[in-house]
């Protein structure tokens, strides 16, 4: 239709409950309390997506918060974080994640935090100033695949980051500039192309 892109305020959690979707038409949301997008801990995430979502088509603008939080499986379709909080999306349960055409900038540390084990299937993803995009939790042995399958990664310190053994990541048709160190991994034979 054509009806311009707008700013959405919200001032709570949106919640795409399971199987369902939403499609921010192109929106830029706009979180009022739900944190400063700062790396203090204990922010509240701007989307709740429960087992099965989708979200697309939106635009999280600053304070980018605690960003997506994700249950079980999900789909992030051409989701653009203009300024990525205390990070971007984190895998709060076992699942299966995949991000087609999304974007994230300006992240000070962390851009996909994942906290469970899961598969993060990485379609088409640019990336400009991160810390890590990809981040598992401490030194959790979670048990992980990542593919990449076509990335830009511009100025950052790692692609992944992670203490697992248990993690694996394949990649393809990815390119970087200004990344220090792309696999910090506990073994270089967790890392392949394919
Ligand atoms: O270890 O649990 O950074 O989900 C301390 C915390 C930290 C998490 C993680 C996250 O690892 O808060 O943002
Ligand atoms: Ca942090
Ligand atoms: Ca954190
Ligand atoms: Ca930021
Ligand atoms: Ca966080």
């Amino acid at each position: 239709d054509v009806t311009a892109a707008a700013n959405v305020p919200i001032t709570a959690t949106i919640i795409v409950k399971a199987g369902q979707t939403y499609d921010g038409k192109g929106n830029t949301i706009i979180a009022q309390g739900l944190g400063d997008g700062s790396q203090s801990e204990g922010q509240k995430p701007i989307f709740r997506l429960e087992n099965g979502a989708t979200l697309k088509n939106v635009k999280i603008g600053a304070p980018g918060c605690d960003g997506v939080h994700v249950y079980g499986n999900a789909t992030l379709d051409n989701v653009e974080w203009l300024d990525v909080g205390e990070d971007a999306m984190t895998l709060k349960s076992k699942g299966t994640v995949t991000l087609n055409n999304c974007i994230a900038q300006k992240a000070a540390d962390k851009v996909l935090q994942i906290n469970a084990d899961g598969t993060i299937n990485i379609n088409n993803f640019r990336v400009t100033t991160f810390g890590k995009v990809l981040r598992t939790n401490g030194s959790g042995q979670y048990n992980v695949t990542v593919t990449i399958n076509g990335g830009t990664f511009n100025g950052g310190t790692n692609i992944v980051r992670t203490e697992s053994k248990n993690l694996r990541v394949r990649y393809r048709n990815m390119s970087t500039s200004n990344v220090s160190k792309l696999w910090e991994v506990p073994s270089s034979s967790q890392v392949s192309t394919y």
